[in-house]
This record gives C-alpha cells, structure tokens and sequence, in this order.
C-alpha cells in the first residue's frame, strides 16, 4: 500500500476500509509496510489483548464467539484475529470460525479476520503481531488472538497478548501432559471448556493438582469453567478479564520485563547506526532482545551478498540492547562471530540475544542470527561485556521518557 495521507486518522476514527488494506500491507509485509508499522507504533497500548490457544478442537472458537457477545453486552469494542494453521485436523477451520462467529459480523463494533500460517510461525507471530498493533490503534478495546495447540510456536505467538487463556476440554487424557508441559508457565488462566461433559471436573482436578505443584511465588493462575455453546461461565470469565487491568502490557510478563522493553524501545530509537541500517525491534524484555533487518542494496557487498559487516551490526545492535535492557550501560569488550550462510537482497534476517551469564562487572551474551522465512541459522555472536554500573542514556531516569510515544513497536 502507499498508504493515502490521513490513513492513520481514519483507521482512527473507525474506517474499516483503511483497516482493510492496512492490514492486507503488513501481512504480505509489501513496499510500505515499514512506514504502516512506524506510523501505528506510536499510538499502541490501549487495548487489551487476549490470547486463546489449545488443542485442536478443543472449543476455542466457540468460546471465542461467546466472549464476544459477553464483552459486547458490556459495551466493549472487540476484534479477533483467528490463526489457522492450515493443518489437516483443523482444515476448515477459518470457514467454520466464520459460520460460527458470523452473527457478530454484522456488527461494526466487532471485527473479526483469519490469518493463515504459511511456512514459519515466527514469521506469522509477528505478522500477527502487526495486525494486533493496528487493531488496536483503530480503537478496539478488546483484541483476541486464537491460536490452535499447545507447543512452542503458540507460546511465541501468545506472546502478543497481555492476558492468555489455554483452553483445556475435558476428556484430554495424556494430552493434558502436553498441555502442562509447554504452557504452564504463560497461562494467565486455564479455562475448562465444554465444561457440560462428564469429565470436566476431572480435568479441572488435574489442573489444580498440577498447579499446586508449582514453585516460584508468581501467582496461581485460576481454572475458569465454561459452557460457551449455552453461555455458562462467559460472565465470570469477562469479570476476571475486566478485574486483570492487563490493557497495554502485552510482550512484558513481569514489571522487569516492562521496563526493559521500554528501556529498549528508546535505546533502538536513539542509536543512529541502527536507524542508518535499517534496524527493527522484534522483541525484548530483560535479557534478551530480537532485532531484524531487511537486506538492501546498501547492505550488498561487491559479490552482491550481504557484506558480513552488515550481520555483524544486526547481532551487535541485539546484544547491545539486550546487555542495556537491565538499565545499567554495558560495553562490548570480545566479540566473536562465526557465520554459517549468507544472505541475499530482499531477505529479512532476525538476531536473537540471550544473556548467558552474569556476575557484577562481566556478562556473556549469545546472538543466533537465523532467516526469517524457513528460519535457517545465518551466524552466531558471542559477547562479553563490561557492566558499567552507570544508568543507560535514555533509560528510566532518562529525559527521552516521554518521548516513548514516538518509538518503534515491540513485536
Ligand atoms: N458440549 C459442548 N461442545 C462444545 C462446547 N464448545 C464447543 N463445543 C463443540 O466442540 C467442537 C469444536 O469447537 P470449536 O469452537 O470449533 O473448537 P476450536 O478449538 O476452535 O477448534 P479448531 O479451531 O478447529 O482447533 C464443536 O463441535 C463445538 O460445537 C461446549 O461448551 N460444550
Ligand atoms: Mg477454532
């Protein structure tokens, strides 16, 4: 899209047209959808997203649905993005969302849209992510994401959300063993769907068995029962949703990992090599920071490839940010970069930083820089850096705070 002037106003005040082809630009990330990501970063926050995954089957569509006429008797806005993985089991799952979710179509306080997943699901976790970002800046004040299944590409994809629900239906058997191992720890609340079938209080048992079980003094997520085909349990499920006070705090789980996201979001805005490369926030949080980057022709070396220098910076720029996200300035003292495969125009390549180890004045970071689409491993950096002590330019105590409205999006 080149986007007409006064979009954003539009988009703003409601035109679903403008939302339409904006969305259409970031999902097929077209010629515009740099400045489409740019011009929304500015104004997200305001609503609160909502993640739904579980199994195959396992009724979150239905809930989904009863949920939005839940929310709609309480006089919310909402939007629903429907993730379709395209599998077999769940083959006609964005034609049955539809049917399913059709009543509310019609209603233009409801916007509801099906996002495939081709190939990478990080790719599509960040596309979606896009898509959330502008519904809600077009004024949604709920946005559900539903996501099918339980493993690590759906954690990754819960990640957009503020609040995140796994749905658990009765009668999973050992499924529920896979449910706990990979989603215990993002729940913000389990519910029991179809909770009109016999073994729902079996699974609810299990459930609470399990979190009992559990260490750390994060708090325990409740287990909510739902019969969303009669509407059984949508009310105490809004009550929870609407006591949680979650809104804007999606990709930041604790108040650390708020702040740093912050921290981050000014430091990339502020650092002019990175803006000079063309350098985007995927992510962050304390720790850790995802950084991408479109190769351009300015990123060519005389072979044409992507000069290593370029891959280099986008590693660096993630570890840079990722050693900063606590507050205190760190400087890279060793940096070692072996890569693996090059990288041609047109390419989007994503860093990924993780803290490895940490004493008082030291601590190692390591950076994978992977493609995009396929998710090919290009290069690795690893760093030692030295712990400064000394506040982060622009971090919390910076005089960059309230120019936070104008900085890039955290996906
Ligand atoms: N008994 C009962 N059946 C339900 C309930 N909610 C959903 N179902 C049924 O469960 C089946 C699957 O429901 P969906 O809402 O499509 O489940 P889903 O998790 O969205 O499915 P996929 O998106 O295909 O993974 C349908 O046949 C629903 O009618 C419920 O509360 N009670
Ligand atoms: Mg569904």
């Amino acid at each position: 899209m080149n986007a007409p002037a006064g979009w954003l106003e539009r988009l703003r005040t409601g035109d679903r047209r403008s939302l339409g082809r904006a969305i259409t630009t970031l999902e097929n990330d077209s010629d515009g959808a740099a400045a489409v990501r740019a011009e929304v970063a500015a104004h997200v926050g305001a609503a609160h997203v909502i993640g739904v995954t579980g199994p195959p089957g396992g009724g979150k569509s239905t809930l989904v649905a009863g949920l939005i006429g839940a929310l709609r008797a309480r006089g919310r806005t909402v939007a629903v993005v429907a993730i379709d993985p395209s599998s077999p089991i769940t083959g006609g799952a964005v034609l049955g969302d539809r049917v399913r979710m059709g009543l509310q179509q019609s209603d233009p306080n409801v916007f509801i849209r099906s996002m495939a997943s081709r190939g990478h699901l990080g790719g599509l976790a960040r596309s979606a992510g896009d898509v959330v970002d502008l519904l809600d800046v077009a004024g949604f004040h709920t946005v559900i994401v539903e996501t099918v299944g339980a493993g690590q590409s759906e954690v990754e994809i819960t990640r957009i959300a503020d609040t995140r629900l796994v749905v658990c239906p009765p009668g999973l058997g050992d499924d529920i063993q896979a449910i706990k191992a990979g989603i215990l720890e993002i729940a913000d609340a389990f519910v029991v769907s179809k909770a009109d079938l016999p073994d729902a209080q079996r699974t609810e048992r299990e459930l609470l068995a399990m979190l009992k079980l559990r260490r750390g003094d994060a708090p325990r997520p409740p287990v909510l029962r739902t019969v969303a085909t009669t509407g059984s349990g949508l009310d105490e499920l809004c009550d929870w949703l609407e006591q949680r006070q979650a809104r804007g705090t999606r990709t930041a789980a604790t108040a650390a990992d708020r702040a740093a996201v912050q921290l981050v979001r000014r430091a990339l805005a502020g650092d002019a090599y990175g803006r000079h490369m063309g350098l985007e926030l995927v992510d962050g949080s304390a720790g850790s920071a995802a950084v991408r980057m479109r190769v351009g022709p300015q990123h060519l070396n005389f072979n044409g490839r992507c000069h290593g220098g370029a891959i280099f910076s986008l590693a660096d720029m993630a570890l840079g940010l990722a050693c900063n996200s606590h507050g205190a300035i760190a400087a890279l003292v060793d940096g070692n970069i072996s890569i693996s495969a090059g990288a041609v125009e047109g390419e989007w390549l994503e860093a990924r930083a993780s803290e490895v180890s940490r004493s008082r004045k030291l601590a190692v970071y390591r950076v994978d820089v992977r493609r995009e689409v396929g998710g090919e491993h290009v290069a690795s950096l690893s760093g030692t850096v030295y712990l400064t002590g000394r506040p982060v330019l622009g971090g919390p105590e910076g005089s960059a705070a309230e120019a936070s409205n104008q900085l890039p999006p955290v996906r």
